[in-house]
């Protein structure tokens, strides 16, 4: 029996690393995906919401401003995340991701990011919606 262990152990070696690296991939398209979810609208940026190129891989997914904060705040969607402006342009994250109270729930029928929270860009487009859901989430704060 020990005549083949050799080439046993060789194959074994060189099938662990191709699983490693399988699972690798994998696991970081679905912590992408799953993290993905965790946005109230995810489109049109997707993997750019979070990440500096479009296809992150195991090697190459490094995180852009908004990524870093959600990253930072437990891969979780929140208020606390909305109200951040993590690209540091003219709107809150809330505003570009469409969910102004961070409920996780989209505004009104906004079924599109109005910017991308990780990049300073263009965000100013807000709809009435916006502006009449960040009115009544003010009035909240005020009366408080
Ligand atoms: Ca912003
Ligand atoms: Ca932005």
């Amino acid at each position: 029996m020990n005549f083949f262990t050799p080439i046993y152990c060789k194959q074994s070696v060189a099938f662990w690393v191709a699983l490693a690296i399988v699972v690798g991939l994998v696991g970081l398209s679905q912590a992408t995906e799953q993290d993905m979810l965790q946005l109230p609208v995810s489109s049109p940026h997707l993997c750019l919401s979070c990440h500096t190129i479009t296809s992150p891989s195991p090697g190459d997914a490094d995180l852009n401003p908004f990524g870093l904060d959600f990253l930072e705040n437990g891969r979780v969607w929140d208020s606390n995340l909305a109200q951040l402006n993590s690209d540091g342009d003219a709107c809150l994250n809330g505003v570009e991701l469409g969910d102004s109270d961070g409920d996780g729930q989209p505004d009104g029928n906004v079924d599109e990011q109005s910017g991308n929270p990780g990049v300073a860009d263009e965000c100013g487009s807000s709809n009435l919606v916006d502006e009449k859901t960040w009115d009544a989430l003010k009035a909240m704060f005020d009366g408080n």
